[in-house]
């Protein structure tokens, strides 16, 4: 396919000059985005100015790649993963494409060689923080994931003007501060100005009979917003796949239709510039609360029309017909966010491409898969029937069609079985009727899957018990998984480094390959190597701790890790309570033996969640205290590291001893910062939640720490009508640490700071902290009795990382792609793609 004419020669060597590889090339590229993008030179460049150069060379090099995968992907019968998702919290960029494309040492080369550290420029990115938690992170790595498998994907999402809030910490509260990170321009994405679509929101919906004697209906929409494409290059590892997230930013329309106008028909529909450009201004910082804003609705409205007209565009003008959508696009939903998708997708179809109704209902449910994320029932989407009515009135009409039809079904599957019909309704009934998001995601979807394999068999008896009983077949369980890429080769590079040392590269791209360090885990100078490792990112974390909270910590102590969102049913509180019983035993026999330990807490609390606010306070507040007291001679240190993102994630990981993972049996769905603490050698101490059950499956219950109640046993408890106080009166160190707290001790003698917690802990407690704090403590002992035996403590940490290989999110993705997608890979090869055709 290569032409031999001269002038397509002389095209591509001037490509291979401008976008090759090598670090004299990589230089020169440096210094032209420097002089050409910048308009500046060395002597008055700065660092940014730098790290925009090197990133706009370092997109040069992926844009040849996205080329040639997307005109891969206009191949009309190529289908393609499209993965709808409100959030995706993707991370810094550079260094990972540096790693992806292979050229991380060379850039150092060519950095030095200007008088600049790679270091430096890779920290002056702002990373895109476009997610709250592990939803938005595993959306992010399975973009990873379906680029290096080499599979067609598309994520789509919203281009957040700010995203998760800026963590701070002043008299130990938390403070939040909006997160500016476009401030100084994104080299990452590609503005499509050409590629947007409008969006109606609000206004009524006309009926009338047209000419043939359908019924047809109108919208006639309040305002129009025009979401414009912002599209991110994602590169795979070591492939030439470049898959595309485009996010959408919501902007005024810059002129309307005057005849519709004038006609009556659009008046008010233009709206102010500021109320459309709000849709995309922030994302909503809750993690599991429900946020039952307009505003929200019309985000997810928002992103999933403009995601699905696109799709829809992309189809038909490769020649493929409406009818045939499915065999172009399969759509996962990431948790109900989208699940508006599914009356879109009718709406489109009805209303705009006039498919008759029973084939349209059809199409769509043979194009959606529904992915939950949490039992948690207030985290469960409703919408106020009235409020969605305010802003989608058709799709209103058209979910109580989908109700009506659905139901009629039910009714005839099961002999007219009230619960079961009211239970799958789609509207609640009752005097305030609710969308019930799940629901609608169930009934328009072909697949519905939980995040791990507990949390998939919850589903399946308790939210979701009567769709499994009517469509079993539905049902899958998908664990999660997290890219290596990002959390071992990026992060920790002399973790990984010592690892392909011993059994080469291949398990950066196929991570069962680790059982490979199995046969090292006995082995004293490998143990030592691992060790020293591991030390080393102990330092660094210890001297950013310093950096950062003032606070000294020792390297050598058990760098006890406990990292996520603030929430009950993660439990931050039963951690505090141990360190505060720790504290009381030295306090009470200051000679008492106590492996030292460092006990760091990172994570963010919903701006409106006053007890996760309050768990900041207290574990600042026992900080304080533990930290200065000379009787704790520094054996034990607290440390609050504010802003946990994944840039602090990534540092903190490598230096993690052991990783806390201790919510409430049956609340945690899955938990991915238990795979990525464990890749990277830490131990677990947790409970049998989310996918710690898995975790210690693969591990062996040796290399565990196991404590608290099942899930069964969680259940057997509150049913037997649970009372938290008689677990405190029972056990005098509880009792003593929640006195402390009451009292004042660690607040400066003002016991009301924290007399809502400790309400709720003493009189609710319903994620049984009390009930499992006697187990916790139990095994804590066993962590740092453990720990003293630094040999056995070697061989634990290497056999932990050795079996991880089911939590690559690889394996994660070759599941849904076998059993949900039915898409395999398709490799991409460079070509020339100055050349139009042959
Ligand atoms: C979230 O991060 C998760 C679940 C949600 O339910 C919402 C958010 Cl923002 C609506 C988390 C789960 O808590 C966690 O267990 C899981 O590992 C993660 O999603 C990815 O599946």
């Amino acid at each position: 396919m290569k032409s031999s004419t001269k002038d397509t020669e002389s095209i591509l060597t001037r490509e291979e000059t401008r976008t090759g590889l090598g670090p004299e090339t990589l230089k020169r590229a440096i210094l032209n985005h420097l002089f050409y993008n910048q308009g500046k030179f060395p002597e008055i460049a700065t660092r940014n100015d730098y790290y925009m150069a090197m990133s706009f060379a370092v997109r040069d090099r992926l844009l040849q790649r996205w080329v040639a995968s997307v005109k891969k992907y206009l191949n009309a019968d190529q289908k393609i993963v499209s993965y709808l998702s409100a959030e995706y919290l993707l991370g810094p960029h550079l260094a990972n494409n540096l790693i992806n494309l292979g050229i991380y040492e060379n850039m150092e080369k060519a950095s030095n060689s200007l008088g600049m550290n790679l270091d430096w420029l890779i920290a002056k990115e702002q990373e895109p923080g476009l997610g709250n938690g592990g939803l938005g992170r595993l959306a992010a790595c399975y973009m990873d994931s379906l680029a290096t498998l080499e599979i067609p994907a598309i994520g789509y999402g919203i281009r957040y003007q700010f995203g998760i809030f800026e963590q701070d910490i002043k008299d130990g509260w938390q403070i939040e501060d909006t997160d500016n990170w476009l401030r100084r321009g994104n080299p990452w994405e590609i503005a499509k100005r050409e590629l947007g679509y409008d969006v109606k929101l609000g206004g009524y919906v006309q009926h009338y009979t047209d000419i043939n004697g359908k019924f047809k209906a109108n919208w006639i929409p309040g305002m129009i917003v025009k979401g414009i494409a912002y599209d991110t290059p994602i590169l795979g590892y070591r492939v030439n796949t470049c898959n595309t997230l485009r996010l959408w930013k919501s902007e005024a329309p810059k002129s309307f239709d005057f005849q519709t106008f004038n006609q009556g028909l659009y008046s008010g529909a233009v709206s102010d510039k500021t109320v459309c450009e709000n849709i995309s201004k922030v994302l909503y910082p809750n993690d599991e609360q429900r946020e039952g804003k307009i505003l929200r609705l019309q985000q997810q409205y928002f992103f999933v029309s403009c995601s699905l007209q696109d799709m829809i565009a992309i189809h038909l003008s490769q020649g493929g017909k409406i009818e045939r959508f499915y065999d172009k696009f399969v759509v996962q939903l990431n948790d109900t966010h989208p699940a508006i998708g599914v009356a879109e997708m009718m709406r489109l179809l009805v209303d705009v491409y006039e498919v008759e109704w029973d084939l349209a209902w059809d199409i769509t449910k043979k194009s959606f898969a529904y992915t939950n994320h949490t039992l948690l029932p207030e985290a469960l989407e409703t919408w106020d029937q009235d409020l969605f009515q305010s802003v989608l009135p058709r799709h209103l009409e058209i979910i109580q069609e989908i109700n009506r039809r659905f139901l009629d079904e039910v009714t005839i599957r099961t002999y007219g079985d009230q619960d079961l019909i009211s239970s799958l309704s789609i509207i609640s009934d009752g005097p305030w009727k609710k969308i019930r998001m799940a629901n609608l995601a169930c009934a328009g979807s072909f697949a519905i899957n939980g995040v791990a394999a507990l949390h998939s068999e919850l589903l399946k008896k308790t939210v979701l018990k009567d769709w499994y009983q009517l469509w079993p077949e539905k049902f899958s369980n998908k664990t999660n998984g997290v890219t290596p890429r990002r959390w071992m080769v990026l992060s920790n590079p002399k973790l990984s480094s010592l690892i392909s040392s011993k059994i080469g590269e291949g398990w950066i791209k196929n991570l069962d390959e680790l059982t490979g360090l199995e046969q090292y885990a006995d082995d004293p100078s490998f143990q030592q190597e691992w060790m020293v490792v591991k030390h080393e990112m102990k330092k660094d974390l210890a001297k950013r701790i310093l950096q950062r909270t003032k606070i000294k910590v020792d390297p050598s102590s058990i760098f006890d890790v406990h990292v996520k969102r603030i929430h009950e049913y993660k439990r931050q509180h039963l951690n505090i309570l141990h360190v505060i019983a720790l504290y009381n035993r030295i306090k009470q026999n200051p000679d008492a033996e106590v492996v030292p330990r460092t006990f760091i807490f990172a994570g963010k609390a919903a701006p409106g969640y006053h007890l996760a606010k309050l768990m900041i306070k207290l574990i600042t507040s026992v900080a304080d205290v533990v930290n200065q007291d000379p009787i704790v001679k520094d054996r034990i240190k607290v440390v609050f590291y504010p802003n946990y993102n994944v840039t602090n994630a990534q540092r903190i990981y490598p230096a993690a001893d052991v990783s806390e993972q201790i919510s409430t049996a049956g609340k945690e769905a899955s938990g991915t910062g238990n795979m990525k603490l464990s890749m990277n050698g830490a131990l677990t101490i947790g409970t049998l939640d989310g996918a710690n059950v898995e975790i210690r499956d693969c591990v062996g219950a040796e290399n565990f720490f196991l404590f608290g109640l099942t899930e069964e046993e969680v259940q057997q408890k509150k049913s037997e009508g649970y009372n938290p106080f008689d677990y405190y009166m029972a056990n005098p160190e509880l009792k003593l640490a929640i006195d402390q707290i009451n009292s004042g001790y660690f607040s400066h003698m003002n016991g009301s700071v924290f007399k809502d917690l400790i309400n709720s802990l003493l009189y609710h407690d319903q994620y049984l902290v009390l009930a499992d704090f006697e187990s916790y403590v139990a095994e804590q002992e066993r962590v740092a009795e453990a720990y003293k035996d630094k040999q056995r403590w070697a061989k634990m940490s290497i056999l932990n990382a050795a079996r991880m290989g089911k939590f690559s999110s690889d394996r994660s993705i070759k599941d849904y792609c076998d059993d949900i997608w039915k898409v395999g890979p398709s490799p991409v090869e460079l070509v020339d793609f100055h050349q139009k055709t042959q």
